[in-house]
């Protein structure tokens, strides 16, 4: 078919002009810990539909629950030349050789979610992610106040390691300090998942019995498992054992109306907002905080059934 000239400049200067309207998509490489908890669903899932919403190609890893294939996943997104890296650390220690990778490749890193144990700050950008510390601590709080300071706890940690794991404990541990009788008789990872924390409170019931009186889970999900293992065990939770956990999932929040769960400390997932518009900063070179964390709620019988119809997650 023959085009006329006239057309024919209409369709190159057309061409050129979207060539210039839509620059290429920024590429940013995310390497999620796994798929352990409802937490984790709802953070995948916030950083791939806040993609999605602004056209940000994102290449998403799950490393299923192994800190190898994280750092795999990093040295490939590093091959990729991706314009971003956004690290999720399954544990606090080990990521200095990879990051300095990333740093002499000039993809900067930010650290999400989780902390990590370094002494050269300059390998990441910044981080967002939660205060641990402060949710050990509003745990703690809670329980020495509705416990008159009595009882005997048993614990279910998170993963070995982590921060979460690592800071709820400190923080739990500290907080109850001054109470001499609540004590923690047992202490054990279920590495944040619900099968960990059914499995692990089935032994704790098993070698305490009726002696304890009190559990705090590091999240919801473990809670939840070791619900099931105090029902088969013939008792009542929320009632024959308080127990107490962190995040405030949908289901966890649920349990507190249901009376099974007594408080749930929140944990916000939903960080991909908060994470683009930091990359985007970034891009422009604006300053952004160094460190930078939610804020983050408790809810018990008093306000639990008025929060939970507007849970996002
Ligand atoms: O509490 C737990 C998840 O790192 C804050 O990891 C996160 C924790 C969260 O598996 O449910």
């Amino acid at each position: 078919m023959k085009i006329p000239t006239l057309f024919k400049s209409l369709i190159v200067s057309a061409g050129l002009a979207a060539a210039v309207a839509a620059p290429a998509a920024l590429k940013v490489g995310f390497a999620q810990t796994g798929a352990e908890s409802a937490w984790r669903t709802a953070n995948s899932e916030s950083m791939k539909a806040e993609a999605a919403k602004r056209g940000i190609d994102l290449k998403f890893s799950d490393a299923q629950g192994k800190q190898e294939n994280q750092i795999r996943a990093l040295r490939s997104f590093i091959a990729q030349k991706v314009d971003y890296i956004v690290l999720a650390p399954l544990v606090e220690t080990g990521w200095d050789p990879v990051l300095r990778d990333a740093k002499r490749a000039g993809i900067p890193v930010i650290i999400t979610d989780r902390s990590i144990a370094t002494a050269d700050e300059s390998l990441f950008a910044c981080f967002i992610g939660s205060d641990f510390l402060e949710e050990g601590r509003m745990a703690a709080a809670w329980l020495a106040k509705k416990t008159g300071g009595k009882g005997r706890i048993v614990e279910l940690q998170g993963t070995p390691g982590s921060a979460p794991a690592n800071d709820r404990r400190k923080a739990f541990a500290e907080g109850i300090a001054g109470h001499p009788d609540l004590k923690i008789i047992d202490s054990q990872s279920g590495d944040f998942r619900r099968t960990g924390g059914k499995e692990v409170m089935e032994a704790f019931l098993k070698k305490h019995g009726k002696n304890i009186d009190i559990l705090y889970a590091h999240n919801d999900d473990m809670a939840l498992g070791a619900i099931q293992a105090i029902e088969e065990a013939g008792l009542k939770p929320g009632k024959d054992i308080i127990i107490v956990s962190i995040d405030a999932v949908r289901e966890g929040v649920q349990a507190v109306v249901d009376g099974k769960i007594n408080c749930v400390v929140e944990c916000n997932p939903l960080f991909g907002p908060k994470v683009y518009d930091t990359i985007t900063k970034l891009g422009a070179g604006e300053k952004v905080e160094r460190k930078s964390f939610n804020k983050d709620e408790l809810f018990d019988a008093t306000n639990a059934a008025a929060a939970l119809p507007t849970r996002q997650y």
